[in-house]
């Protein structure tokens, strides 16, 4: 492939995967692209998640969500124990000055419990992310069947030790 044929379809990738990007501010606080991954109408919960960058110079942190959808919205994290993936309940996530921190599958995620229904892909609900220094923030969470192109999956889920 030339040069420039590699780079048309690098720009082609990058427009594909902002098309759909939505992105929120609170305070210092940037949520980018909240989705949720659509799940069968049995399933007795569902996980939302986004990516999360402090670019103020304070820290600050996650205290917990809610959501109408959901009766109980829990932030857990993933780690392997014993060789499997499990994961729990954390009560808060940290965000220092600078950082990032992705919630992705395998890594962070929003938790959501007694679920009024199972929402469908294309369909969008309100989360409320209440965080200690930014205040409470409500975004729109897209439900999507697969996961965005451009979310960090590998990366959140090699590097969720911070
Ligand atoms: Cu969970």
């Amino acid at each position: 492939m030339s040069l420039k044929k590699c780079l048309l379809s690098v720009v082609f990738l990058v427009a594909g995967g902002l098309a759909q990007a939505h992105s929120y501010e609170a305070g210092a606080i940037h949520i980018d692209h909240p989705w949720s991954r659509a799940m069968p109408p049995t399933a007795p919960a569902a996980a939302a998640y986004f990516v999360l960058q402090n670019t103020g110079a304070e820290a600050d942190r996650l205290l917990g969500a809610s959501t109408p959808v959901a009766g109980k919205a829990e932030l857990h994290e993933h780690a392997h124990v014993d060789g499997l993936m499990k994961m729990h309940h954390v009560p808060v996530v940290d965000i220092g000055p600078g950082e990032q921190v992705d919630f992705v599958p395998g890594g962070y995620h929003v938790m959501l419990f007694e679920l009024s229904r199972q929402m469908q892909a294309g369909e969008r609900f309100p989360l409320t992310l209440r965080f200690e220094k930014a205040g409470e923030v409500t975004v729109e969470v897209a439900v999507q069947a697969d996961a965005p192109q451009s979310a960090p999956a590998q990366h959140g889920m090699m590097h969720h030790a911070h």
